[in-house]
């Protein structure tokens, strides 16, 4: 089947994305996959890949405290951490989005720790959060496959079923991103999407 091409304007080239993915007929059309930086995405909310400490970091979490300026780590430190499988909410501050949802997964311990069900449950609870706040756009980095160390294959496969599942409990839900920095992770988030869901996960 073929994919058919969407430039919508919440992430668009001017919105910093640099390539737009299309989701194959058969899939929720409201699931978007791009390659960009997430700070410069205009969606009402974006998540950061967090820590427990809900702490300034590297990686997307550091670039998200950069863009967003020093009132999103004064509000992250009054919230008092996030167990890992959690999410935490707070302002965009400077931010396009209008909020953050801090999500922590987890770190790769081998595979066998529970950490395709932490990194599940953090992708589960940043979509409620996002949505219960009313949120009808958001975007996803590649929660916990960079410093963290989970395999981006397995990790896809978690993000794209949960995305869909999402997308399931809140028929209002108008867009979910996911958001890829490498073309290498762009590949990965293309082909797997292309597998339907029933045998995505
Ligand atoms: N936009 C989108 N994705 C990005 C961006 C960006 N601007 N920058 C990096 N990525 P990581 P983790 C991708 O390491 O593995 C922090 O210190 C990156 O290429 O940011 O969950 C936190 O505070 C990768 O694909 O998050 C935690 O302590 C993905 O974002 C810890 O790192 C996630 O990589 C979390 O580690």
């Amino acid at each position: 089947m073929p994919n058919r091409a969407r430039f919508p304007p919440l992430a668009g080239r001017r919105a910093g994305a640099r390539r737009m993915i299309c989701v194959m007929s058969g899939h929720d059309e409201r699931l978007e996959i791009v390659q960009g930086d997430i700070t410069r995405l205009a969606v009402d909310a974006i998540v950061n890949a967090a820590n427990t400490a809900l702490l300034p970091g590297g990686g997307v979490c550091g670039a998200i405290h950069a863009a967003a300026g020093p009132g999103l780590a004064e509000e992250c430190a009054a919230l008092g951490g996030c167990p890992t499988g959690g999410a935490r909410l707070t302002g965009g501050h400077r931010l396009p989005a209008r909020w953050v949802v801090h999500a922590v997964g987890p770190v790769w311990r081998g595979g066998d720790q529970g950490e395709d069900d932490e990194l599940a449950s953090c992708y589960r609870r940043a979509i409620d959060l996002a949505f219960e706040a009313g949120a009808r756009s958001i975007a996803f980095p590649a929660i916990s496959t960079g410093i963290f160390g989970f395999p981006i294959e397995r990790a896809t496969r978690i993000a794209l079923a949960e995305a869909r599942a999402g997308l399931v409990r809140h028929p209002s839900l108008a867009r979910i991103v996911l958001c890829c920095f490498s073309a290498g992770d762009l590949a990965v988030y293309e082909r797997l999407a292309r597998i339907p869901p029933t045998g995505a996960a």
